[in-house]
Parts: structure tokens; sequence; C-alpha cells
């Protein structure tokens, strides 16, 4: 029996000399010392022998089994280091290596130009106001004295959804709104932002839908050279000290008087240019001393009150600013143009 035990375990040590592999090695392990394995089958047998023999036999299968335990654990040590090894150089990471950006967004050119133009007016003590983008022919035209078939209402060319209701074709609605709400308290300092409609065929210059910021002033005695100032003063801020305007006379049926307001060129600083037309000048606004019906139909009486407006188009000032040929840019989505103002 000593020597069938010498003789197995010389056989197992051979075998496992030329295991090379995991799945190997676990055939190896049933093999030699799983229940059904021979090791086992002669311990079995250890019944017939004499109680003399049995512990030195005992003794001697337990020390071959110790030597094939032995061989088996090291080679197992040494697959699972390997595999380990294996798996740490895999998932390696180089922290050295220089991340990858996130692609972020940013705010449209135009909501970035309105929010300089908020900031200029917030300096000045304004309010930023709001109304709403379908309005009634009530705000949008009668209140601001336009009655229903005044020749005037042709200068802006409107979407109707009913014959009261469309979408408001510039912001001055939201004057008469906001004097309704103060109910002729003073003063009223607001600026307003927002969306406007027209029936206008889109060109280079023009956009069916646009943005417009409507300003209004209401105290005692507020006087067009208030106006003046003030929008000397904004200009000034958005285009440089350098910046001068001028007023000329113009017609808008709810101010009285009424200019339309122009800045130097930017592009050429007045000398004349393609840009401004030889003229020096870029008209940016519409504006003018509030018509006094104006104010009475919204409660304040003008006898003792007076205000002026404006209302500017924003993307005509962003197209000054940063130099665009074409309003269409910022309608059409194209990140290519879009991603030049990520960093204003
Ligand atoms: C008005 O809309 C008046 N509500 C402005 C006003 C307010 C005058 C308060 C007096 C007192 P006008 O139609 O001129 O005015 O438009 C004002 C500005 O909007 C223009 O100077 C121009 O910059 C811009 N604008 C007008 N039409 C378009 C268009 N189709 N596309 C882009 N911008 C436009």
């Amino acid at each position: 029996m000593r020597e069938r035990l010498e003789a197995l375990k010389a056989e197992a040590l051979e075998e496992l000399a030329q295991v090379t592999n995991q799945q190997q090695l676990n055939e190896m392990r049933i093999k030699y010392l799983g229940k059904k394995g021979p090791i086992t089958e002669v311990l079995r047998g250890m019944g017939a022998l004499s109680a003399e023999e049995r512990p030195v036999i005992g003794q001697v299968a337990n020390d071959v089994r110790a030597a094939i335990e032995a061989v088996i654990e090291s080679k197992q040590a040494e697959y699972e280091k390997a595999e380990t090894e294996m798996r740490l150089r895999a998932e390696t990471i180089d922290v050295t290596l220089p991340g990858r950006p996130a692609a972020a967004g940013a705010a449209h050119p135009i909501s970035k130009v309105i929010q300089q133009i908020e900031d200029i007016f917030i300096g000045m003590g304004y309010t930023v106001a709001e109304g709403p983008e379908v309005e009634q022919d009530y705000y949008n035209f009668e209140a601001l004295n336009l009655p229903k078939n005044h020749p005037a209402r042709d200068m802006q060319d409107s979407f109707y959804i009913t014959d009261e209701i469309l979408m408001r074709t510039h912001t001055s609605p939201v004057q008469v709104r906001t004097m309704e709400k103060k109910r002729g308290q003073v003063p009223v300092k607001i600026i307003c932002p927002g969306r406007v409609y027209r029936r206008d065929d889109d060109d280079a210059t023009h956009s069916h839908m646009f943005t417009q910021i409507e300003g209004l002033v209401i105290d005692r005695n507020i006087r067009m050279s208030d106006l003046k100032g003030t929008l000397l003063q904004f200009v000034q801020e958005l285009f440089g000290k350098q910046t001068q305007i001028r007023m000329r006379p113009s017609f808008f049926p709810f101010t009285e008087p009424s200019a339309e307001v122009d800045v130097t060129c930017a592009m050429c600083g007045g000398k004349g240019c393609r840009v401004c037309k030889q003229t020096g000048w870029l008209e940016i606004l519409g504006s003018g001393m509030v018509h006094p019906r104006v104010l009475e139909m919204a409660g304040y009486d003008p006898e003792e009150y007076s205000g002026f407006a404006f209302g500017l188009g924003v993307e005509r000032i962003a197209m000054l600013k940063y130099d665009i040929e074409d309003i269409r840019h910022f309608y059409t989505n194209d990140l290519r143009f879009l991603k030049q103002f990520a960093h204003l």
C-alpha cells in the first residue's frame, strides 16, 4: 500500500508539472483529491490493515495528499496572481491623460444682447416688465391711439388670430398694460424685452419674428431732453464712449413729438461707408414723448404727467455690435454661427 501511495504521488507530481492552465489544474484537483480519487480509494481499503500498520499507512497517505495539495495550491496562487496582474494591466487608468471636455451649450446671442441691454437700464433704475405675445387688438393698437381703420396700422402688417386677437407687432402694448396696473401712480420706469411678429418679408435686415425692447418713463416734468440724455447714456455704454446719437423727426401715433434715433456708424466711426450707405449714421430705434391721448386712456392726467417711450430692435443692435450682415443667421440654428458668441 505504501508503494501504491508513493507511486501515486510520483505520478501526480509529474502530471502536475505538465499543467499549464487553471482548467487543467481544476481537473487535477478532482482527479487526485476528489471523493472518487485514488487516495480516497486507498484510505477506504485501510480496514484490511493490521492495527500497527493502519497509523503508519494513514500517515503516508496524509503526507502524499499534503504534498499533492501543496503543489496544487502553489500553482493556484500563481494563476491567481497572473490573473490579477492581467486585470490590473487591462484596467489601468492613466491619470495624466487630459480629460475630454464636455460640450456645453451657451445662451443664444440675442438672449445675451438682451441681458447686456437690461443690465444698462437696470443700472439707471429701470425695472423689467413683460407682457403676452398673443395680444388683444385693444392693447396693440387702440389704446396706443391707433383706432380701427387708422391708416398708420399699415406701418405694422399683422398676424391676426381672430378679429380682436393678434400676435403683437411691437412691445408697446406693455406700456399700456403697465400704466393700467400702476393706476395713475408715478414714477413709471420700465423696459420690456420680448418677441414681436409682423408680416414682413424676410431679408437681410427684416424678419417676420424679431425682438424688441420697449422703454417707458412717466413722471412729472419728463422732457424730450430726458429722453435724449437717457438714449445717449445707453448707446455709449453699449457701443463705446465715442458713440453719438442723432434724432430725426418721425411719426408714431402713440408719441408726439416722435423721433427716430440713429447712432454713429461703428464701422467707419461716422465718416461714411458701405454699411451706413455713406451717411455715417445707422438707425436703431423709434421714440418720442408719450401722446396725451395714450396717457389719458391709461388713467394718467396729461396736464400733470408726461413721459417718454422708445422701442428698439434687438437683432439690429446685435448686428451692429457684432458686425453681422444678415438677420437670418440668428434663426437658422447654424452652430458654426452660434458658437462664435458662446464666450460673450
Ligand atoms: C415700433 O415698433 C414702435 N413701437 C417703437 C416705438 C416705441 C416708438 C415707443 C415710439 C415709442 P418700428 O416699427 O420702427 O417702431 O420698430 C422699432 C425697431 O424694430 C426698428 O427700429 C427696427 O430696429 C426694428 N424692426 C422693425 N421691423 C423689423 C423687422 N421686420 N425685423 C427686424 N427688426 C425690425
